[in-house]
C-alpha cells in the first residue's frame, strides 16, 4: 500500500447516483481526505463489486460509502465481502421516492452490519461526516478540521437572520 492510498471509497450503483453521492465527494474534499469515487453496480457488475469488496482491507480503505437507489444491494453485498465498515446512503428512486432504497440498505440480517443513512442529499453528507469522524479518532489533524467544521456551521446558524 503506497502512502497516498486513498483512506475511503465512494461506491455507487449507477452514474445516475453521482447527483447525490457528489455531496458526499464535496464532504471528503473540504475536509482534505483522501477519497476516490468509482461505479460499482450490484446488479450490472457483479464481479467488479466482489473485486472491489475484496481488494478493499489491503488497499488501505478504511471506510467504504455505498449508494445506491431502489433495489439498494449494493451497500449489504459488499459489506458481506469485506471487513471494512459500509456506510449505506439510500439515493431517492423515481418510484417509491427512496423508501425501497432506505429498507433495502436498513433491514440487514444480523451478523453484517451496514450503517444506514438519510435517503439522498443528507445522507450522503452525513455518511462522508460519519467517516470523518471515525478516521479523526487516530488523526489529530483531522479531528481540528473537523472540529472547525462544526464551530463554522454552529456559528452560521447563530449568525443567520430571519426576513
Ligand atoms: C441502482 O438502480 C442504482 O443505484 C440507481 O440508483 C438505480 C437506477 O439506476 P439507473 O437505471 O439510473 O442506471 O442500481
Amino acid at each position: 500500500m503506497v502512502d497516498d492510498a486513498p483512506r475511503v471509497g465512494i461506491i455507487m450503483g449507477s452514474r445516475s447516483d453521482w447527483e447525490t453521492m457528489a455531496h458526499a465527494d464535496s464532504v471528503l474534499k473540504e475536509l482534505g481526505v483522501r477519497h476516490e469515487c468509482r461505479i460499482v453496480s450490484a446488479h450490472r457488475t457483479p464481479a467488479r463489486m466482489n473485486d472491489y469488496a475484496a481488494t478493499a482491507r489491503e488497499r488501505g480503505l478504511r471506510a467504504i460509502i455505498a449508494g445506491a437507489g431502489g433495489a439498494a444491494h449494493l451497500p449489504g453485498m459488499v459489506a458481506a465481502q469485506t471487513p471494512v465498515p459500509v456506510l449505506g446512503v439510500p439515493v431517492q428512486s423515481r418510484a417509491l421516492k427512496g423508501l425501497d432504497s432506505l429498507l433495502s440498505i436498513a433491514q440487514m440480517p444480523g451478523g453484517v452490519p451496514v450503517a444506514t443513512f438519510a435517503i439522498g442529499e443528507s445522507g450522503a453528507r452525513n455518511a462522508a461526516l460519519f467517516a470523518v469522524a471515525m478516521l479523526a479518532a487516530d488523526d489529530p489533524a483531522l479531528a481540528e478540521r473537523l472540529d472547525a467544521f462544526r464551530e463554522a456551521q454552529a456559528q452560521k446558524v447563530i449568525e443567520d437572520e430571519l426576513p
